[in-house]
């Protein structure tokens, strides 16, 4: 890793299978850091099991995630790219974090509210804790720049304020990292629900796209895609959220802007239009069904990769954890 590069932390969990949503707000915009940064591109699957995951799915899961970060362009030799529960740092960084939060500032967390909402009446305690164990994920390695979504902008919050809070107490020891905004990150909606953000674990299929969606259910997928009944494509996120959700997908897959997509498609009907915009997804997401199709022949390759970016990891996290335990006052040691 270079000195003079900056660095860059990100993760996903394996929590369903990658979304467009996922890889246009964010796994795209990681492809293009790689060569300008330090990067660690971790596959969060601790956070995934802050809500109940069936076992040999997740196991099936996780690996498919990591293939699927290589398939979109994301190279093992370049970057650090491993798996979060292997590299114990993780965990006992969280909980020392856990030590200096305050469960005011926890409940307060927005994706907290409204999962443990979902969760009824026994709300795990890993739903609360979970933006600490994000806070570890990204202090453990000096990080400079998070690229986040706009939904995960107040969990980067809560890292800065963690890292500053834990300087304050004993001294400067985390590095403050900054959120990274990609210049052409979209922020993509259900197609069930426009309203709220496409996630990978949504109960109806018909709500995501995911990147392994052969062709023809990514067609059937955008022909049911909730509109409107006034038949006008216009971008209007008010007024019209499944409309403008399409065009900003069909915008981000093919890099025309939103204004020129209005009038190519001035006059025409939704049935053209949706069916425009899933050629569009389709044509984007094909090569990465080809890449990923061919990664998973070769199961050795894969672990391969994410032993060694582990052992990197690993490297820089226990540095920075013996540092927080020399500096939180645990006994010495040479481990
Ligand atoms: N709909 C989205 N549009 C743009 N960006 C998105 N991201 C997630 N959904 C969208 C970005 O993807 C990265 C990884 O997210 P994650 O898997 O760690 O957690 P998440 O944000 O909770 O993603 P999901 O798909 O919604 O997962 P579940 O269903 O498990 O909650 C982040 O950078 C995020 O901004």
């Amino acid at each position: 890793m270079s000195d003079e590069k900056k660095t860059i932390f990100s993760g996903i969990q394996p929590s369903g299978c990658v979304t467009i949503g996922n890889y246009l707000g964010a796994l795209r915009s990681w492809k293009n850091l790689q060569d300008d940064y330090n990067c660690y591109f971790c596959v969060v699957d601790l956070h995934a099991l802050t809500v109940k995951q069936d076992p040999a799915e997740m196991r099936r899961r996780c690996i498919e995630l990591y293939a699927e970060y290589i398939a979109c362009g994301l190279d093992p030799e370049k970057n650090v790219m491993f798996f979060q529960s292997h590299v114990p740092a993780h965990s006992e960084l969280s909980w020392l974090l856990t030590c200096i939060s305050y469960m005011g500032e926890m409940s307060r967390m927005t994706q907290f509210k409204e999962k443990s909402k979902k969760a009824g009446s026994n709300v795990g305690l890993g739903l609360l804790c979970y933006p600490v164990l994000m806070a570890a994920d990204i202090l453990l390695y000096n990080t400079d720049l998070v690229p986040v979504g706009a939904d995960q902008k107040q969990h980067l919050e809560l890292s800065r304020t963690l890292a500053a809070r834990f300087n304050n107490a004993y001294s400067d020891t985390f590095k403050v990292p900054e959120p990274y905004i990609p210049a052409n990150g979209a922020r993509i909606m259900s197609l069930t629900d426009p309203t709220s953000k496409m996630s990978k674990s949504a109960e109806n299929p018909n709500a995501y796209v995911s990147i392994l969606d052969e062709p023809d259910v990514i067609m059937k997928k955008f022909a049911r895609a909730v509109t409107d009944s006034d038949n006008k494509i216009v971008h209007d996120a008010q007024n019209k959220p499944g409309v403008t959700n399409l065009l900003e997908i069909y915008s981000a897959c093919t890099g025309e802007p939103i204004s020129s997509i209005e009038d190519a498609f001035a006059g025409k009907g939704y049935g053209d239009f949706k069916k425009a915009v899933g050629e569009a997804v389709v044509e984007t997401t094909q090569p990465i069904r080809d890449r990923f199709k061919t990664i998973m022949q070769d199961k050795a390759y894969i672990e391969k990769c994410y032993t060694e970016g582990a052992q990197k990891a690993s490297c820089t996290a226990n540095k920075t954890l013996a540092k927080v335990h020399r500096k939180m006052g645990l006994a010495p040691h040479k481990l």
